[in-house]
Formats: structure tokens, C-alpha cells, sequence
């Protein structure tokens, strides 16, 4: 009888077998050692001045004219408005969402097969309260303490400060067990103050939000979340993106959208690779 090593082990989607990115071939290997080790520790890192002038002005310019809605809810935001289904709309931030270094990390801390849980631009307006704070894992009913099953970037596409709204992490937290945050611990959450271009990474287990906009500014961000080849997306790109979109990313975007195998078969099209119907 086969052994579950002997399914791993299966000859399948030679073809279309790649299911890593090139990040860790293109990423300094003390730079990223350094930056796993403060994951590690405080489950969130922050990486400044990623991004040029021109890709965050591209991104303004494409993202500026969809931002109409304000959230429907507390968690959304009353006075925060969010575009989903980005890909869908403009390709502007496809460079986040496969940026080398983000890509050398996820390789690093993941499975092959890992996929693109949701990409979102969200605008934090003046007088927006501080989101409640969660983690973005908690969704996959496994008990805590464990491994993130999942990782998110927020990209600043203006500057992040303590008092326009920059991301709310508790450093730590993605230690946590089960129970909810005392007082205490929430007392121990900071701002992520970072410059226009530089992005924060966290694990799926970090305790974190969007914080309070006591400005007179917008706070401008671009958010991309990942998660395990065999956890299910939050946003269903198979359904919201059209094919001919996608054929248009590149190749690991292709891969994060779900035209990927979590090996042996999982994601298989009519016992197939996915990315065949991109051709
Ligand atoms: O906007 C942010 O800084 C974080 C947003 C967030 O965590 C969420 O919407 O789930």
C-alpha cells in the first residue's frame, strides 16, 4: 500500500512542476538570514525604502480613481475605503505582490505551493477609529500556539506615523496561544512608523490592525496576504480574475493565483496543471 511519503514523492505536473520563486537567487543571504531571525522573535519586520518615487506614484495614479466606498462595517472601516479584487482592476501593484524580497521570504517560511490569500488597497481617512485588533490566520480553525499558516505585507504608499494610521502590531504576539489579548498586552502594541516605499511583513499569527487616523491626512497602503497551498484564499481569484488578466502576470503571479499545484494534486483542473488553461 502507498505510504504518504509515496504520494509526495509522485512524478506529477512535470511540465509545470516550478512552484518556487527565483526571490531566494536575488536576495542577500545574511540580509534575509537577519530579517527571518526578527520574524522570529517579534513576528513582524519592517523594511524601509523598498519601492521608488515613480512605483508609488504609479500606484497613486492607478488606485486614487477606485477609491469611492467607505467600509460596511467596524472591521472594514467606517471611514476607510478598500479596493478588492486588485488584480482585476490594474496590474499597478502586481510588483508588491512579487517583490524578490517578499518572495525569498515566503519561500523561506513556506511550503511549495503557497498562494495569494488577498491583495487589497486600503485608505485610512482622518477620524477613522483603530480596527479591532486580530490576526489574519485565525480563520483556519487550528489551535494556537503553532506555525502562521499564512504571512501579510502592508506596503506605505504615503508615509506611515503613530498618528495618521500606520499598522498596529503587538511584537511577540505570533507566540500567543488561543486566548484573546489582555489589557496588558494591548498596552504593548505599537505603530509601525515607516516612509513612503517601505513595507512591514508579519506572520499570520501576529495580533495586529489598522490604527487610529487622528491626522488631517490620508494614510495610503497596499496589503497583500499569503497563505499555505493547502488553506483556502480568502479572496476567490479563480472567480474574480479573468483569465486573460492573468495570463498577463508574470509567472509567479500566476503561481499565487492558484494556477499551481500544492503537490501531488491539489488545485488540479480536470486532473491536470491549472496553468494549462492559460494557454
Ligand atoms: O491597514 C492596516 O494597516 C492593516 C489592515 C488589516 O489588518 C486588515 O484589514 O485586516
Amino acid at each position: 500500500m502507498p505510504t504518504v511519503e509515496d504520494y509526495k514523492n509522485l512524478e506529477t505536473a512535470k511540465r509545470y512542476k516550478k512552484t518556487f520563486s527565483d526571490g531566494l537567487n536575488q536576495i542577500d543571504p545574511d540580509v534575509l538570514q537577519k530579517t527571518l531571525q526578527t520574524l522570529d522573535k517579534n513576528g513582524y519586520v519592517i523594511i524601509p525604502d523598498v519601492l521608488s518615487e515613480q512605483t508609488l506614484a504609479e500606484i497613486k495614479a492607478a488606485v486614487e480613481p477606485m477609491l469611492n466606498e467607505t467600509g460596511r462595517n467596524y472591521f472594514e472601516g467606517e471611514n476607510t475605503q478598500r479596493i478588492y479584487s486588485v488584480i482585476a482592476k490594474t496590474f499597478a501593484c502586481n510588483d508588491l505582490v512579487d517583490h524578490p524580497l517578499i518572495m525569498a521570504l515566503l519561500d523561506s517560511l513556506f511550503n511549495p505551493g503557497y498562494l495569494l490569500s488577498q491583495l487589497q488597497v486600503i485608505n485610512i481617512l482622518p477620524g477613522e477609529k483603530q480596527q479591532p485588533i486580530h490576526t489574519d490566520d485565525a480563520f483556519y480553525l487550528i489551535p494556537r500556539p503553532r506555525q502562521p499558516l499564512g504571512a501579510a505585507t502592508v506596503w506605505a504608499i504615503n508615509d506611515f506615523t503613530a498618528d495618521n494610521g500606520g499598522t498596529i502590531v503587538i511584537p511577540g504576539s505570533h507566540q500567543w496561544g488561543e486566548e484573546q489579548p489582555t489589557q496588558a498586552q494591548l498596552q504593548e502594541q505599537i505603530n509601525c512608523e515607516m516612509k513612503a516605499g517601505s513595507v512591514v511583513f508579519f506572520l499570520g499569527t501576529l495580533w495586529h490592525g489598522g490604527g487610529a487616523n487622528c491626522s488631517d491626512q490620508r494614510r495610503l497602503a497596499v496589503t497583500a496576504q499569503y497563505c499555505e497551498g493547502f488553506c483556502r484564499s480568502q479572496e476567490n481569484f479563480s472567480l474574480s480574475i479573468p483569465k486573460d488578466r492573468v495570463a498577463k502576470c508574470s509567472e509567479d503571479i500566476k503561481r499565487l493565483l492558484g494556477y499551481s499545484i500544492f503537490g501531488p494534486f491539489m488545485g488540479m483542473v480536470d486532473g491536470k496543471h491549472p496553468k494549462r488553461l492559460l494557454e
